[in-house]
């Protein structure tokens, strides 16, 4: 069975998504400061291959010929975030022009190849005067968040289609405070729960601010949710899957549409709990106009464990092929949570690919990634969940944080040394997908 577009609801958006530190480089350019992923790169062992995001895809330079092959593939639309250390330096205060500008052109340019621009304000590029009071601990940052938010939304706000707060709170706070395999790399489950709730905190402060312009940008956020599949029908199996799914999930799903953190979870930690003033969790409860899901796998969990399926399919990450679990999700996330639009902003694969003589990169396995979540989610559809949009990861291979440049997401191959893209065969199917005739190249 092949996808069209005609398996998708009228008026889907294609699209693929990016990330600042991920594929600009310039990390030093026209007043950008440093971020804690600067900070944290040139910690040693914290990069598996002791590289950083210095130079690589130096997007900040080619971004026009990005956005051409952008316009080759065809896609509706490009998510991309912002380097919030490019705009406000120390991440307060006075606004550095240059960086702004940046984006300013970026958008242009998208507009005048007729691609909807999609922002996200944070990507996990905190300026590391931030990190130096404390990073996402620290209450006032969420504050310092909502003025940068505000900034780039008085800028870029009449002419973006799309503006999401955070990618990923999770990987920001549990990921990189409790975890210790982001940045800033601490092992504090403490801090790491003070850390996700300024984080949402200032979601819903940058939405209050946001909204107050009245730009017409639809305004939300993007939480990477991993469902949790108990291992069996053992209670201690189903205690655990639910426990995961608070961790993973339910932390940040309650507060933005309930207004309340889950009850099971509070409990279970304890003396770990965050400290919510009076009026937080109205205020992160602030209205969405969409919610953007990033989903790459589920986890099978039993009371000893995270389990992995033996006759499973791996990615180059070690996460399992489950795109069942997308669609699980959708329709679950219909059923528990208030209505509201859907954005896969995030989904697909790492697979090792070589750069063979030819003049594509063949990647089957990643095209395989790709259509069987694409029909996933149009499976969803069907089922009536609102899922108005999809974005792959990644439009490029690109810096893959912890892993640096040995995971490869693209549909487009980089040559770091070349800088280089080659077409993937996924990127290819893609185009054909978006139903673009394959342009000859001039
Ligand atoms: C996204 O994070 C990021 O937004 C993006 O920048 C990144 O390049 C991309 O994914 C690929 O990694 O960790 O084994 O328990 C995704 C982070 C991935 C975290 C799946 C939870 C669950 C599997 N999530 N992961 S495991």
């Amino acid at each position: 069975m092949t996808l069209t577009r005609k398996d998708f609801p009228q008026g889907f958006i294609f699209g693929t998504a990016t990330s600042s530190y991920q594929i600009e480089g310039a990390a030093s350019e026209d007043g950008r400061g440093p971020s804690i992923w600067d900070t944290f790169c040139r910690e040693p062992g914290r990069i598996h291959d002791g590289t950083s995001g210095d130079v690589a895809c130096d997007h900040y330079h080619l971004w026009p010929e990005d956005l051409d092959l952008l316009r080759e593939l065809g896609v509706d639309a490009y998510r991309f975030s912002l380097a919030w250390p490019r705009i406000q330096p120390t991440g307060s205060g006075a606004v550095n022009e240059k960086g702004l500008d940046f984006y300013e052109r970026l958008v242009d340019g998208l507009l005048e190849r007729g691609i909807q621009p999609y922002a996200t304000l944070y990507h996990w590029d905190l300026p590391q005067a931030l990190q130096d009071i404390g990073g996402w601990t620290n209450r006032e940052v969420a504050h310092r968040f909502a003025e940068y938010a505000e900034v780039v939304t008085r800028r870029l706000g009449n002419r973006v289609r799309s503006i999401a707060t955070l990618n990923e709170p999770w990987c920001s706070s549990l990921l990189s405070y409790d975890i210790g395999e982001h940045a800033p790399g601490l092992r504090d489950r403490r801090l790491a729960l003070a850390a996700a709730h300024h984080l949402m905190l200032g979601h819903g402060e940058a939405m209050q601010a946001m909204r107050a312009l009245n730009t017409g940008a639809d305004l939300g956020v993007v939480l990477n949710l991993t469902p949790a599949y108990p291992a069996s029908d053992r209670p201690e199996d189903l205690a655990a899957a639910r426990f995961a799914d608070g961790y993973a999930n339910r932390w940040f799903l309650d507060p933005v549409f309930r207004g309340e953190y889950p009850q099971d979870m509070w409990e279970a930690f304890g003396a770990d709990v965050p400290e919510v003033q009076a009026g937080d969790l109205e205020t992160i409860r602030e209205p969405l106009d969409f919610l953007g899901v990033n989903y790459y796998t589920r986890s099978l969990v039993s009371a000893e464990g995270t389990q992995k399926p033996a006759q499973a399919q791996y990615t180059h990450m070690d996460w399992e092929v489950y795109p069942q679990g997308l669609s699980d999700l959708l329709v679950r996330l219909n059923r528990e949570y208030p209505a509201v639009p859907i954005y896969i902003t995030e989904n697909g694969a790492a697979y090792p690919d070589e750069r063979g003589s030819g003049e594509t990169v063949n990647d089957p396995d990643r095209l395989a990634y790709y259509q069987a979540h694409l029909a996933a989610v149009a499976d969803a559809t069907r089922q009536g969940v609102d899922v108005r949009g999809y974005f792959a990861w990644s439009m490029l291979d690109n810096f893959e944080w912890a892993y640096g440049y040995s995971r490869r997401f693209g549909l487009f191959y980089v040559d770091y040394q070349t800088q280089e893209r080659t077409w993937k065969t996924s990127g290819r199917w893609y185009q054909g997908l978006l139903n673009r005739a394959p342009v000859a190249a001039d």
